[in-house]
C-alpha cells in the first residue's frame, strides 16, 4: 500500500553566543536560519526506507530495523533517526524519501541537525504519533550520537524544531527550556553578517570530542556533575581543576554563558555595539581558551572588526566554519568586500558572505 506523500522541512542554525555549553548543562542562544532541509517522504508499508538525495547519486535501502554501523555517509543520518525512534519506542514506516537541502553541508550551520529533523518530522506524521518537540530534539541528538557517531550535544537540534520568525532562542540546556527573545537587527538599523569561510569542519573528529572530555574533567576535579553547577560561583572556583588546559576550557564555558545573558539583555535593549563586543570576546574566549579557531577563522573575524562589524564571532563547532559578524547596516557591503579581498589575498578560499535574518522552524510543507 503506497500512502501520499508527506513534504515536511527543518532548517539549518546559527549560534548567536554560547559555543560548546549545550553538552555543560549551561546555555546558548541560537536562530534557526531561513534555509531548510526539505524531506518527501511516500510510505509504502514495507519494511526499509529507500533514501535519495539531490546532494547524492544513488539511492541507499536502509531496513528498518538498521543497526549503527549498518548504514554510513550522508545516509547514516536518515538510518539514525529510524533507529532512534525505534530505540525510544516510537514507530516508523518503510517508504521511499527524497531530500534536497538548501542548508550548506560542512559549514557549522547544522546540515546534520536539518536533515534529521526533517526525517523524524515526515516520519512521524506518516505514523501519525504525536512527538513533542523536546523528545523529538532528544531522539535526532541521539541517532547523531550513536548512530552516527559524533558526540554533539543538544542545541542544534532545539535550535531546528523551535525557530521562530525574528526571534532567537534562549535555551537552558538544564532542562532545554527554550524562550524565544525578539531579534531583528535591522529595527535598529543593524545587520547580521554570515560569513561562510568554506575551511569544512567536523564534528566525528577527534577534537570536539577532546573539548568535551576536558570539560568532563574540570567537573569532576570539582566535585561536580556537570559545569553548570558552579557558574554561579564565578571563574575563581576554577583554581581547583588540576590541568591548566582543562582550566581555561572551563573558563569558557563558565565566561561565555554568561555572555548569553549579556547578549539577551543587549539584543532586548537594541545595543548592537554591545553585542558585537560580546561578540568579539566569545571569539578570544574559543581562541585562546577553548583553542577551537584557526587562523584562518581569525583572520575573517579580525577582518570583519577592522572593516567596521560592531563585532564577529565563529559560529559552531569550530575548527571552520562560519563567522557572525554584527554591523551597522550601511557597512554591510564594505565589509563583505574587505573581508573577500583580505582573506583571498592570504591565500585561503574566497569566503561568502550574507545579511541572515531569524526564520521559523521545522514543520510540514504546503
Ligand atoms: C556543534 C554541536 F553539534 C552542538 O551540540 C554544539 O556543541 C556546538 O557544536 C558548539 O556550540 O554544532
Amino acid at each position: 500500500m503506497t500512502g501520499a506523500a508527506i513534504r515536511y522541512a527543518a532548517p539549518g542554525r546559527v549560534n548567536l553566543i554560547g559555543e560548546h555549553t549545550d553538552y555543560n548543562h549551561g546555555f546558548a542562544l541560537p536562530i534557526a536560519l531561513p534555509q531548510r532541509t526539505t524531506v518527501t517522504f511516500t510510505p509504502d508499508g514495507t519494511a526499509a526506507v529507500t533514501v535519495r538525495s539531490d546532494h547524492e547519486t544513488g539511492a541507499i535501502r536502509i531496513p528498518l530495523d538498521t543497526q549503527p554501523g549498518a548504514t554510513g555517509g550522508w545516509a547514516a543520518y536518515v538510518a539514525g533517526v529510524l533507529w532512534s525512534l525505534r530505540v525510544a519506542g516510537r514507530r516508523s514506516v518503510g517508504g521511499t524519501m527524497y531530500i534536497t537541502s538548501e542548508v550548506q553541508i560542512g559549514s557549522g550551520l547544522s546540515s546534520s541537525a536539518a536533515l534529521e529533523c526533517a526525517v523524524l518530522g515526515a516520519v512521524t506524521a506518516a505514523t501519525g504519533d504525536r512527538v513533542d518537540r523536546t523528545e523529538q530534539a532528544r531522539i535526532a541528538q541521539r541517532a547523531e550520537n550513536d548512530y552516527v557517531g559524533a558526540p554533539t550535544g543538544l542545541m542544534d537540534q532545539l535550535a531546528s524544531l523551535f525557530g521562530q520568525d525574528g526571534h532567537a532562542l534562549l535555551i537552558d540546556f538544564q532542562d532545554a527550556a527554550v524562550t524565544p527573545v525578539g531579534f531583528d537587527p535591522a529595527s535598529a538599523d543593524a545587520a547580521l553578517l554570515l560569513i561562510d569561510s568554506r575551511a569544512p569542519h567536523a564534528h566525528a573528529g577527534g577534537e570536539y570530542a577532546a573539548r568535551r572530555a576536558s570539560c568532563e574533567r574540570a567537573a569532576h576535579d570539582l566535585g561536580v556533575a556537570s559545569l553548570r553547577e558552579v557558574q554561579d560561583r564565578g571563574v575563581e572556583v576554577l583554581s581547583a581543576v588540576v590541568d591548566p588546559v582543562d582550566r581555561r576550557r572551563a573558563r569558557h564555558i563558565l565566561t561565555d554563558n554568561r555572555r548569553v545573558f549579556a547578549v539577551v539583555d543587549a539584543v532586548t535593549a537594541e545595543d548592537y555595539s554591545t553585542v558585537g563586543r560580546l561578540f568579539s570576546e566569545s571569539h578570544a574566549s574559543m581562541r585562546d581558551d577553548f583553542e577551537i579557531t584557526t587562523p584562518h577563522i581569525d583572520l575573517v573575524a579580525d577582518t570583519a572588526v577592522a572593516a567596521g562589524a560592531y563585532g564577529a564571532r565563529m559560529t559552531g563547532g569550530g575548527f571552520g566554519g562560519c563567522v557572525i559578524a554584527v554591523a551597522p547596516i550601511d557597512r554591510a557591503d564594505a565589509i563583505a568586500e574587505r573581508v573577500h579581498r583580505t582573506v583571498v589575498d592570504a591565500g585561503f578560499a574566497a569566503p561568502t558572505c550574507s545579511r541572515i535574518h531569524a526564520g521559523s522552524g521545522a514543520g510540514p510543507v504546503g
